[in-house]
């Protein structure tokens, strides 16, 4: 038996693992103990890897769409068709009308790949991940006033916090790990408060619960400003040495009174008062958040708010302080590291001549795209006007993107769509052209966790049938469309190696230095082994100062009596995201077979629904029926369903509505009707 080093490939949190592999196949999954986030402990996801690795359901070969049905057809044909029809719809309407997914599950050298082929090969910016239902406002929010969009800190000195408040995320069902460093942070006596919509098992876990009204954080964190700047508890050092803009944020403060944020809120001024003075007299406090505050449609503004409040308290730069968003994926750092995003090159290169040119000169091209592409929202919106092909890579937006219905309309209007997958997903049975991928254990390359940590994995099984590396697939189709020089990599490594010259951030890494637990960017000439905490001195360049934003809040749209519920949408221990992989595992699928939505007691009297019966919920969008559940974790006029399930699909009931700058879709805020069947 051979043993392997790896990373779990479903969380943001990087796990470290170690594979045990038997004639080519894993057998069995443990976790690495000297590792130095797991320490030797996964979560029950992580312990049923080799179940979804191993499931008799992974695609084996390329597959084309015939008479209604998918055929078994050979790659050389394969790879003929899709540079045919690529080249074809390219020629005809042009560059723009293609669009990419790239995937937040694929390495951080197949992400470079997938951007390379789609501005170099077909010359778009058209190319975007999940991460646009996830951490964008994060990415545009973060960079814009602390010119970084990461996790500030570190998952090991969050246990060194004396404070810390948790926003809209519930880590201890979907970062587990990542949470039990958290909890850490008791034992030396430090607090943590859960501010949620939903009674959480994090909220069970923690100290302090502030059950909030919906898309109304913007309004708790002025609240808690406010109080702050009445306790004289703001450090005047830091915001006179280290920000600017503190002007514009006092005079943003003045539109809020308090009685105004407890109505918006739905939280007491004495509660209020107590989180912001654990927060601002705690020595070290860290602010952690997730899709609570990010899948908004102020997504963006809710971010900048809680960046103030870490500036008006100086909490940056130390351990166990910082602004810490817990990015998702196990990979979605990385594709936006790397360049997946529409609007920047790898590196987060904006949109310049200059930068444009340095990477035809890198890249040996000419007429590289320099006008901002679609993100994956707009892509959607954009057909079949403006996109008529798409190349969905590692992604199962048949599930995952809002209003499903119109969704499925809109792909059924493409002239040409390619989906590569490591299973026949939703999204994949409406394709032209499928493609099998090789999954994390049967290839080589780098994850980038959500503490920035660069990690290798190693190439340890046989592929899944006549599947290849993600990396491979893009290089055969590049060549077969004439730009064999530009993808000529024989190895992962060699894509690195190009990869590094064009993101300073990883510009000193090499394989040989990630060696078992990686290496946490910037690693650059200033810092060879890596940094564990941004911002101990400047915010950028040497003199950068970090930039308060005013706090402005606009309620979500309006509450309509017709649709009197709000729905919001939360995952579940055992299953992951769309669910292709964790319900090919039978102990996660027994433990969770089916999605149930929580309603109140009060509520389910009213509406005389008996626990476990069958409801019907109507958005302007469309309908599911699903089995209730009543329960205290959510109030009166609330309800909450898992996102996992194809058999009851919410996004149904999710509409179009984005935030106006990252363009994230407003899956936490959505208005229903419920009826008893
Ligand atoms: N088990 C498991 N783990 C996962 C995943 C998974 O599918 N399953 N997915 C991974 C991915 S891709 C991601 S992005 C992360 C997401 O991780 P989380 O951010 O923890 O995910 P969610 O459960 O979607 O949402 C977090 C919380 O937001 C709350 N919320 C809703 N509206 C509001 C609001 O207006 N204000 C506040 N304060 N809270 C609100 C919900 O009640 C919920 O508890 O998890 C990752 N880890
Ligand atoms: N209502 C509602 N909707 C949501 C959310 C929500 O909270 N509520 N959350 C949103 C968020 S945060 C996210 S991140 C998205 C997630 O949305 P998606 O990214 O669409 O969901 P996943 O199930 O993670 O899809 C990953 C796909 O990659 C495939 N895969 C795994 N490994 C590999 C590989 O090595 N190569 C290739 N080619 N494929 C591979 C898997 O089989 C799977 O089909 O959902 C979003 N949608
Ligand atoms: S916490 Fe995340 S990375 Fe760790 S084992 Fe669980 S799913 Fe995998
Ligand atoms: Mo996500």
């Amino acid at each position: 038996m051979k043993k392997v080093f790896s990373v779990c490939p479903y969380c943001g949190v990087g796990c470290g693992i170690e594979l045990q592999v038997q004639n080519g196949k894993v057998i069995k999954v443990l976790p690495q103990k000297d590792h130095p986030i797991n320490k030797g402990r996964l979560c029950i996801k992580g312990l049923t890897l080799e179940k979804f690795i191993n499931s008799p359901e992974r695609l084996k070969h390329p597959l084309i769409r015939k008479d209604e049905q998918l055929k078994k057809i050979s790659w050389d044909k394969a790879i003929n068709k899709i540079a045919k029809e690529f080249t074809r719809i390219r020629d005809t309407y042009g560059k723009n009308s293609i669009g990419f997914f790239a995937s937040t599950k694929c390495t951080n050298e197949e992400n470079y790949l997938i951007q390379k082929f789609a501005r170099v090969v077909i010359g778009t910016n058209n190319i975007d991940s999940a991460s646009r239902l996830c951490h964008a406002p994060t990415i545009s929010g973060l960079y814009e006033i602390l010119g970084r969009s990461a996790m500030t800190n570190s998952y090991e000195d969050l246990a060194q916090a004396d404070c810390i408040i948790i926003f809209g995320d519930n880590p201890a069902i979907t970062q587990p790990i990542g949470f039990e460093k958290m909890l850490e942070c008791k034992k030396h006596g430090g607090k943590i408060v859960t501010i949620d919509v939903r009674k959480t098992e994090t909220a069970d876990k923690t100290d302090n619960f502030i059950q909030i009204n919906p898309n109304t954080d913007i309004v708790f964190v002025a609240g808690l400003a406010k109080t702050i700047i009445e306790e004289k508890l703001e450090d005047k050092n830091f915001i006179k040495n280290r920000t600017r803009g503190y002007k514009e944020f006092l005079k943003s403060l003045e539109k809020f009174d308090f009685e105004k944020i407890s109505r918006i809120a739905g939280v007491k001024k004495e509660k209020i008062k107590e989180v912001a003075l654990l927060y601002a007299k705690a020595e070290k406090s860290a602010i952690v958040f997730g899709m609570g505050i990010t899948q908004c449609q102020n997504g963006m503004e809710n971010v900048l708010a809680l960046a103030d409040l870490a500036l008006l308290t100086g909490n940056f730069g130390r351990e166990g302080t910082g602004v810490n968003p817990l990015r998702g994926c196990n990979n979605v750092q990385g594709a936006c590291d790397v360049g997946c995003l529409p609007n920047v090159y790898p590196g987060y290169s904006s949109l310049t001549e200059e930068n444009i040119k340095k990477f035809g000169r890198i890249w040996e091209v000419k007429d590289l795209p320099i006008a901002k592409g679609l993100t994956e929202t707009e892509i959607i919106e954009a057909i079949p006007e403006r996109i008529l092909g798409l190349y969905v890579i590692g992604q199962n937006p048949l599930l995952s993107l809002p209003n499903l219905n119109r969704v499925e309309k809109n792909f059924e209007n493409l002239e040409f769509l390619v989906v590569q997958d490591i299973f026949l997903t939703e999204t994949a049975k409406l394709a032209n052209i499928v493609l099998p991928a090789a999954c994390f254990t049967e290839k080589t390359g780098t994850f980038t966790s959500s503490e920035r940590r660069v990690q290798l994995i190693r190439r340890a099984a046989n592929a899944s049938g006549e599947a290849l590396e993600d990396w491979q697939i893009i290089k055969l189709l590049a060549e077969k469309m004439e730009f064999k020089d530009q993808f000529d990599f024989n190895s992962a490594e060699e894509i690195f190696k190009e990869m590094k010259k064009v993101i300073p951030q990883y510009s000193a890494i090499t394989y040989k230095k990630l060696g078992k637990q990686g290496i946490q960017w910037p690693c650059d000439k200033k810092h060879p082994q890596g940094k564990k905490i941004l911002f101990d001195k400047d915010f950028g360049p040497p003199g950068t100062k970090a930039i308060f934003y005013p706090i402005s809040w606009v309620g979500p749209e309006t509450l309509n009596h017709v649709y009197p519920f709000t729905l919001i949408s939360h995952r579940v221990l055992e299953h992951y995201n769309t669910g292709t992989m964790t319900r090919k595992v039978d102990l996660l699928n027994r433990s969770k077979p089916e999605a149930l939505v929580e309603i109140s007691k009060e509520d389910a009297e009213s509406l005389k629904i008996k626990n476990g019966e069958k409801v019907k919920i109507l958005s302007p969008f469309g309908e599911v029926v699903i089995k209730s559940k009543i329960s205290n974790r959510v109030k009166k006029g609330i309800i909450a369903v898992p996102n996992h399930y194809t058999e009851t699909r919410v996004n149904k009931l999710t509409g179009s509505t984005l935030d106006p700058v990252s363009k994230i879709p407003a899956f936490k805020y959505c208005r229903v009707i419920i009826e008893k069947i």
